[in-house]
């Protein structure tokens, strides 16, 4: 095989509020995922308020909130994004925490301390020749926006949304050229509090559990008011700077749902799974077109969800310049088996057919073609430039007397998938911009919220419990990945 294409962009990718930390410094205020292992443990994050009618944070001092002080990212960006340079990146995705510029959501008037440490963060990485790619909300929304409005089912947070986008588009132009709207946003219905950022306040009915509650309806209605968003942010972004592109962001593995055999109903389910987690929302945000089957899916889960005239008109005419995904694993799909779903996509029944079992306790399947399918699949529909900002695996490391981790599996992992990129590209002829692996430092995990859950090829010293150092170590994959970089994807 040859080379990648010489505009190639190579990197990795973060999130504000798996890295950062500093939960509440500089003005910023709690957002959905500080909460969020409370919730999912019921301990309880945020708390029903018989007096108030509202949900209210609550946390169990007795807990640890890895996020809130995460790998202290908010004071040691510098260095590590030394590291990231000295693999050679020339590109680098992470978010920017709305709260740190809007800490409740709904001020009229941004926060300046927020502002400025992007406004750094950005001049490093330009300076350090690493192009950001910068996602305007990781599952970040502000959960005041949540407890007081009930989050993305309010037509309101179009307006706070607007504000602060409109803020960070003027402040940053001619700093980032690539922005990406909503990460994972078709993850909407099966993580409704990080991804959609909805919460259910109106009569719960189960005030202790808040993710149980959260009702079909606001569902449905908080993706109208994502789509209505994510148009005029298309085209807000189009105004104020022309030079830059803007793209939307979908986690792509349900894209792999192969049919578990040649029964037609397994088939027609398997493209029923592609609809409801990835069209149903990529088709109106690079289509332009809200998808007909939506009708029936509406009908069956006794929904009304209604696009005036002017709102179809917005969104068909401002439909993304690129679109953004991660791809982390297949499935198959089988009738009558469950699905599971969580921060990785769907699973159904374990494929028997795919070589590598990954040493690792979450049951991800490692799927390299899958990738290349999902290259496939995507540009056949689109036809628009593909950028791969998410792809990796998450492995249960210590360090070794060496201050090292050999982390040949990871290694091996890359390579396969890269290979099927290039495959794409080359044999396929799909248009793919680059390939950013997530995680390039260990983080706090989005699904698990734990720190055991490690992608980096940056250690970080830092443990579930909250323990830890801090420190950074190199692990093997490092030089492997600098090495695919040197050589442009030549030598994987
Ligand atoms: C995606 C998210 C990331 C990330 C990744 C890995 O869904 O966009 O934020 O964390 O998955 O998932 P996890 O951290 O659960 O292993």
């Amino acid at each position: 095989m040859s080379e990648f294409p010489k505009e190639f962009l190579w990197g990795g990718a973060i999130a504000a509020n798996q890295y950062e930390g500093a939960w509440l410094e500089d003005g910023k205020k709690p957002n959905v995922t500080d909460v969020l292992v409370g919730i999912l443990s019921k301990d309880p994050g945020i708390a029903w308020n018989e007096e108030t009618k509202k949900y209210e944070m609550k946390l169990n001092p007795e807990k640890v909130y890895l996020s809130h002080d995460a790998v202290d990212g908010y004071h040691r960006y510098k260095e590590d994004l030394k590291m990231m340079a000295e693999m050679g990146f020339n590109s680098f995705r992470t978010s920017i925490a709305w709260g740190r510029i809007f800490p409740n959501g709904d001020e009229t008037e941004p926060n300046e301390a927020g502002l400025r440490f992007y406004d750094e963060f950005f001049d490093t990485l330009n300076k350090l020749g690493m192009a950001p790619v910068i996602t305007l909300s990781h599952y970040e929304t502000p959960l005041h926006l949540l407890t007081e409005y009930g989050g993305w089912s309010n037509p309101k947070l179009i307006e706070f949304w607007m504000r602060y986008v409109k803020t960070v588009f003027e402040r940053f132009k001619g700093k980032v050229k690539i922005w990406l709207t909503f990460n994972e946003v078709n993850a909407l219905f099966r993580m409704p509090f990080v991804a959609g950022g909805v919460l259910t306040i109106k009569n719960p009915k189960d005030p202790d559990s808040p993710l149980a509650s959260t009702t079909k309806q606001d569902q449905w209605d908080a993706y109208h008011n994502l789509l209505v968003a994510n148009a005029l942010t298309v085209q807000a972004c189009h105004s104020i700077d022309p030079e830059s592109k803007i793209g939307c962001m979908m986690t792509a593995s349900a894209i792999a749902t192969y049919p578990y055999n040649c029964d037609p109903d397994n088939v027609l389910g398997a493209l029923d799974v592609q609809r409801k987690s990835v069209f149903y929302m990529a088709d109106p945000m690079c289509l332009g077109i809200i998808p007909s089957y939506l009708k029936s899916v509406w009908k069956e889960e006794k929904v009304t969800v209604h696009f005036t005239e002017e709102e179809r008109k917005l969104i068909r005419e401002n439909t993304v310049d690129l679109l953004s995904f991660s791809y982390y694993r297949s499935t198959t799909y089988e009738k009558g088996t469950n699905l599971k779903v969580d921060t990785g996509g769907v699973a159904c029944k374990e494929n028997p057919f795919l070589q590598d079992k990954a040493p690792q306790p979450w049951g991800w399947p490692v799927d390299p073609s899958g990738i290349r399918y999902t290259l496939n699949v995507l540009y056949d529909r689109y036809h628009l430039p593909l950028f791969i900002v998410e792809n990796g695996i998450g492995l249960d490391e210590s360090l070794n007397k060496e201050d090292t981790i050999e982390d040949d599996f990871r290694i091996h992992y890359i390579q396969k998938h890269l290979e099927n990129v290039q495959k794409a590209i080359e044999l396929d002829g799909v248009d793919c911009m680059g390939y950013l692996y997530w995680g390039p430092i260990d983080i706090v995990s989005a699904g698990t919220g734990e720190m055991k859950k490690r992608y980096g090829f940056v250690y970080v010293d830092r443990f579930n419990d909250g323990t830890g150092d801090l420190h950074r170590a190199k692990k093997k994959s490092f030089d492997y990945f600098k090495h695919v970089i040197e050589t442009n994807g030549k030598e994987l």
